[in-house]
């Protein structure tokens, strides 16, 4: 179905149904991603529930974002997950990160996990502010400290390599990609404590992470535990660090809306334009002419994925004009019943329905397209947005999508899902 196809009727119902959805999943200044599967407030979720917000309630997205920034620690990070209130229906719960005394958490008052996920609230809260000056710019602005502190800490603690490297795959935001095959293999999970996964009780493990996976998600957040969090033990011992096209590319495209809100709020830029230069530095070095893309490198090995991935389609939204990747994106779109595919449908670890081994995400595809229309790939840019209409209205708000026939996966009702349908996917939204 192209745009024109959609009905005015089916597309205000959807809109309607976005909207209930965030409400729905709304627990009071904080966004769950949906109900029972992930019942806590996950970072980049949270900056996406806020975009999503905005269509139709400008002072709840604010307080979204604000909401994220009570969980920031002393040292700027901000969590994966803030465990606002407990609940035994996920696994790893508060008490396996026992983040209480890690080094830098501070005078962090909530319980946290001890890791960080792709940083988009500043490029999302600058979206939000251009939505509405009036109503945005007090927020953005008592904020944007809170924001270079966040920032400062992605530099100071990640970005050795110039690139920004992960410690976990979960920072990446996409847990089981091939991208991190390589460096998983290479831990031994010894000694993991017994556990109990709780993701197989709501979806179909199937669609989920392996048994593999989870033994060494929990032996890398024990390895870290044991080490206080300390950033500094953990970049010198820990068998996995990657440098990663998500962090990588989201955070030069932040660091470039930082530097837009600088301007706007009035405070210099020089330390924000010395970010963009390593960054810019460190997205080169993640290019792997074996695969005609970006792709992530392991750290410890020097050895690149050799992954084509959504996340390796996300240079434009990083602000780089690179044309080099336009070949692999054709032959992903020529291929593809629908995009963008998590992982090349035509490659050896592909599997449709198993989360970032191929399924399509919508805030990958809000995040590729947009980038890609600003760069004048226009064509390309539309047929991501009508993908991702499509997907949804046939087939519903799912966390994820098969590219093969567009089957849902994962959680139902998800609020990134619904927050990309109303601030871009939507024809008769998209005004954020
Ligand atoms: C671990 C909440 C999160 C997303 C991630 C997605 C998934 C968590 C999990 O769900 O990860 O962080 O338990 O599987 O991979 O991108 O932020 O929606």
């Amino acid at each position: 179905m192209m745009e024109d196809d959609m009905g005015t009727m089916e597309c205000s119902a959807l809109d309607a149904e976005a909207e209930r959805i965030l409400r729905l999943n709304d627990r009071g200044g904080y966004t769950v991603p949906t109900d029972g599967l992930y019942p806590y407030q996950w970072n980049w979720d949270s900056a996406f529930a806020a975009l999503g917000f905005a269509a139709f309630d400008i002072d709840r997205a604010w307080t979204e974002i604000e909401t994220l920034f009570t969980g920031q620690w002393d040292n700027g990070m901000v969590p994966h997950i803030l465990f606002h209130r407990p609940d035994p229906g996920y696994f790893p719960g508060p008490e396996v990160w026992g983040t209480e005394d890690a080094l830098g958490r501070g005078g962090a008052r909530l319980p946290s996990s001890g890791i960080s996920q792709p940083p988009v609230a500043a490029s999302l809260a600058w979206r939000i502010y251009r939505a509405d000056p009036a109503a945005g710019r007090d927020r953005l602005a008592a904020l944007f400290p809170k924001l270079m502190a966040y920032h400062r800490w992605v530099m100071g603690a990640r970005a050795e390599s110039g690139a920004v490297a992960i410690t976990h795959p979960w920072e990446a935001g996409r847990d089981n990609a091939p991208d991190w095959d390589e460096a998983m293999a290479g831990i031994d999970p010894q000694g993991v404590e017994p556990y109990t996964r709780r993701d197989t009780g709501h979806v179909d493990a199937r669609m989920r992470p392996t048994k593999e996976d989870y033994d060494r998600y929990i032996w890398l957040v024990q390895f870290a535990k044991a080490r206080r969090w300390d950033e500094v033990a953990i970049a010198a011992e820990s068998p996995f660090r990657v440098a990663d096209p998500t962090l990588t590319f989201t955070a030069l495209r932040s660091a470039r809306d930082l530097r837009e809100a600088a301007a706007m709020i009035g405070e210099d830029s020089g330390e924000i334009d010395d970010w963009i230069a390593r960054l810019e530095e460190g997205a080169a070095g993640l290019w792997n002419d074996a695969i005609g893309s970006y792709d992530a490198k392991n750290l410890r090995s020097g050895n690149f994925a050799g992954s084509l991935s959504n996340a390796s389609f996300l240079s434009w939204w990083g602000g780089l004009s690179d044309d080099r990747p336009r070949a692999a994106l054709t032959r992903i779109l020529t291929i593809s019943d629908y995009a963008l595919p998590s992982y090349d449908p035509t490659g050896p670890k592909f599997d449709a329905l198993r989360y970032w081994r191929g399924p399509i995400w919508a805030v990958m595809n809000f995040m590729a397209a947009n980038g890609m229309a600003e760069q004048g790939l226009t064509a390309e840019a539309e047929r991501i947005r009508t993908d991702t209409a499509r997907l949804i209205a046939e087939n519903g708000f799912a966390e994820y999508f098969s590219p093969k026939d567009g089957t849902p996966a994962g959680g139902g009702t998800f609020t990134w899902t619904a927050a990309v349908w109303l601030a871009w996917a939507s024809p008769s939204r998209g005004k954020v």
